[in-house]
């Protein structure tokens, strides 16, 4: 297949990139470079040290015969040069990356929360629209969020995207049907891909386009097959309190001996999958895509749950840190139980990397080899999701 990945120099992107490369697909990364744009603005950088596309393509090039070809295009501001570029390589499918994916960044001001609407929102809505106009049928993979549910289970556990609900019609005869899940979000970021579900729902309705949700959990880990192959396809790790995911950090913080910087009590329970299951469900869902003129094809892209608490224990146990608790700089519950449905994706063949299996080898070969480029000053998570929050919160572990 000829397929475009847009957002493809990021932390799911390129992996994704270099795993249907290998797979023997054809691969343009879209991208308009703002992650790396966002890492100086915010004075951090990533934890392995991480070449620019242009040279990651050459090296990928020179190991593999194979090219992944690199179009810097912004898809939220470049609408006609996004058409253009469509309508002249007509892509076999799309993955849709290209969104600004940090809850904590989308809370900081309200440039911030702007910026993520505009980006988010812009970007999703240019790309369905692009495609309608010049008549493509390309199989669209949006990589969504768990987050788009909440994170509160009455007691039944979330289903694929679709919620069958029992209504007694004004006849007193009663009616089944499926309804979108009720969305949640829990922060500015969150909302933005809740806002995408119903630009999904429209246009799938509308135009018959072919699209695929994926809501995915907390992804960990940083190699995948392919990214280990030379030390120039490494990908990337954030580590910071925007950017850096809660186990990712737990991981690094217990490499350089920083106590675990719980949020809280701990109590808050995530969905997670490892960056390896990630590209492999990606390629699952490719391979699968929904038939046109049908509803949005949804799975949840999730492998085990875990409260934060428990990781942390896990963590501290293993690597003899201290864990640190400390006040939330969100508004979320302090304790939620979660399950979640992840049958569609078992059902395919996924055969899910479990947590234990790869922690201790992270610490080591990503969180000690690399500790030396640190920034301690830029482990806390300093975004307040409310002004009351902000003149609350004390930082420091
Ligand atoms: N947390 C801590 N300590 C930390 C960092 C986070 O206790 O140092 C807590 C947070 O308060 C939160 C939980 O850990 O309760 C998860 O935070 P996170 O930063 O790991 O994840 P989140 O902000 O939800 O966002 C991440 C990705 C996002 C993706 C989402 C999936 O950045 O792109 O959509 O995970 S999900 O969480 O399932 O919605």
């Amino acid at each position: 297949m000829k397929i475009a990945v847009m957002g493809g120099d990021g932390f799911i992107g390129w992996p994704t990139s270099l795993h249907l490369s290998d797979a023997g697909h054809e691969i343009h990364i879209i991208d308009n470079l703002s992650r790396r744009w966002i890492d100086t603005e915010l004075g951090v950088q990533s934890l392995t040290p991480m070449d620019s596309i242009q040279e990651r393509t050459r090296i990928w090039h020179a190991e593999t015969g194979r090219r992944i070809h690199f179009h810097l295009i912004d898809l939220a501001k470049d609408y006609e040069i996004l058409k253009q570029w469509l309508a002249e390589e007509r892509p076999d499918a799309i993955i849709h990356f290209a969104e600004q994916r940090a809850a904590p960044y989308s809370m900081k001001s309200d440039r911030h929360k702007n910026y993520t609407v505009d980006n988010n929102v812009n970007a999703t809505h240019n790309l369905l629209n692009a495609l309608v106009e010049i008549d493509l049928d390309a199989h669209v993979v949006h990589l969504g969020t768990m987050g788009v549910y909440g994170y509160s289970t009455v007691g039944a556990a979330i289903p694929e995207g679709y919620l069958p609900v029992d209504i007694t019609a004004n006849s007193g005869e009663k009616v089944s049907q499926e309804i979108l899940y009720p969305s949640n979000p829990g922060s500015i970021y969150h909302m933005t891909k809740c806002l995408d579900q119903l630009l999904f729902a429209f246009y799938a309705k509308n135009d018959g386009l072919r699209i695929t949700d994926l809501h995915q959990g907390i992804v960990w880990g940083t190699h995948t097959e392919q990214t280990r192959r030379h030390a120039q396809l490494i990908n990337r790790f954030d580590y910071d309190g925007d950017y850096g995911t809660v186990l990712n950090r737990f991981l690094i913080q217990a490499a350089i001996g920083y106590p675990l910087t719980v949020h809280g009590v701990g109590g808050q329970t995530r969905a997670f999958i490892h960056i390896q299951d990630s590209v492999r469900c990606i390629e699952l869902a490719l391979n699968n895509p929904p038939a046109r003129n049908s509803r949005v094809e949804i799975f949840n892209q999730m492998t085990e749950t875990h409260r934060v608490r428990d990781l942390a224990k896990m963590i501290s146990e293993m690597a003899g840190v201290e864990i640190a608790w400390l006040p939330n700089p969100r508004k979320e519950a302090a304790e939620n139980d979660l399950i979640v449905k992840n049958d569609k994706f078992l059902a395919l063949g996924l055969n899910p990397i479990t947590l234990k299996e790869g922690l201790l080898e992270e610490i080591v070969e990503i969180g000690k080899k690399y500790a030396y480029r640190v920034d301690r000053k830029r482990v806390p998570a300093v975004s307040a999701w409310t002004k009351d929050i902000a003149k609350t919160i004390n930082r420091d572990p």
